[in-house]
Parts: C-alpha cells; sequence; structure tokens
C-alpha cells in the first residue's frame, strides 16, 4: 500500500549501529526546501563507546549566494523507540553553516553495500510529507551494484520520493590529503 503516509513508512528491521559503522557514499539525494549539500558528499558513521551514533560528513555546498566550499558537519543520534529511527542534531564546523535537529530513518540497508535514508522535515496536515530529503548511501563512490538497484527503486516508491532523486557526483573536489 502506497499511501505516502509517513507514519505508514517501514524502517529496517533490528537496526545494527554496529555494522553501520564507517564510510558511505552518497550516490543520490532527493532535496529538502533550501538545499544544503550539493555533491561529493561522504559520510562516516560512528557508535561511541557509550553507544550513542555519532556521524561525519563532507560534500559542497555554496553559501552567501556563490561562495563554493567543502562543508564539515557533525551530527550525534538521539535513540528512538525503533531502532531504525533517529533524531539527528547536526552543526557545522563553522558557524556559518546549517545546524538542525531532523528525523533520520534508516529505510533500509545491507551494511556492506546500500543504504537508503529518509528524513521528513515538515508534515502536511494530510500526513503526508510535505518538506523532506533522503540519501542513496553505497559503500563505493561510483555507485550502488546493479543487483542493488531494484531494490532501491522499490523503496524510493515506498517513500514516495520516486522520480525525485539527482545523482550525487564524486569529483574529488571535497577530498583531502
Ligand atoms: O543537504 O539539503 C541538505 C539537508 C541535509 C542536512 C544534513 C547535513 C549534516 C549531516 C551530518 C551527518 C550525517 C549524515
Amino acid at each position: 500500500c502506497i499511501d505516502c503516509l509517513v507514519s505508514n513508512i517501514t524502517v529496517k528491521q533490528d537496526f545494527d549501529r554496529m555494522r553501520y559503522q564507517g564510510t558511505w557514499y552518497a550516490v543520490a539525494k532527493k532535496d529538502p526546501v533550501g538545499l544544503f549539500l550539493l555533491d561529493n558528499i561522504v559520510t562516516n558513521f560512528k557508535v561511541e563507546e557509550d553507544g550513542t551514533m555519532t556521524a561525519t560528513a563532507i560534500g559542497r555546498v555554496i553559501i552567501l549566494n556563490n561562495w563554493e566550499m567543502c562543508a564539515n558537519m557533525f551530527g550525534t543520534f538521539e535513540d528512538t523507540e525503533d531502532p531504525a529511527k533517529f533524531k539527528m542534531k547536526y552543526w557545522g564546523a563553522a558557524a556559518y553553516l546549517q545546524t538542525g535537529y531532523d528525523d533520520h530513518w534508516i529505510i533500509d540497508t545491507d551494511y556492506d553495500n546500500y543504504a537508503i535514508h529518509y528524513s521528513c522535515r515538515e508534515l502536511d496536515v494530510d500526513g503526508t510529507c510535505l518538506d523532506g530529503y533522503s540519501f542513496i548511501f553505497s559503500r563505493y563512490p561510483d555507485g550502488l551494484r546493479p543487483e542493488d538497484q531494484r531494490n532501491v527503486t522499490e523503496k524510493k516508491q515506498d517513500i514516495c520520493f520516486l522520480g525525485k532523486y539527482r545523482r550525487v557526483a564524486h569529483t574529488g573536489f571535497c577530498d583531502t590529503a
């Protein structure tokens, strides 16, 4: 049933944050209103000693209308009653970068190849998502494995974002060292 109600969206069963750790490359993104991260988006998830999930992210952004830079971002995740649904508090290494407090749901992942993230920022009066964003992550910068594409397409449809994604390029723009 695809009624697009945010409350009916299913997430990864028994999400295992330990296996989710490490580097994920964004290969596609559905942007929210006032998009921030443009491309070259790489995230690194970690489980701290106290069990808290944290992440760092880098990506190309344009701030103050035309200043292009690589943003270093940090996030900490608050647990909820569902192990795959978090509240993410995020901020930038510099004060002029975006800060926020968003839902952060892991819709699906096999931990080794792909992950589908979902965040609805604003619910419409009918319970559908008025403003949200989603990342498709891969363990590989060059994209998803062909065998994962059908499942990912299905999940894009389940979260009612099918056709709303754009490819996220990895050009080396934000590569360090
Ligand atoms: O890019 O348009 C956007 C919205 C995304 C904002 C979140 C960026 C910071 C994330 C930090 C850790 C992440 C996975």
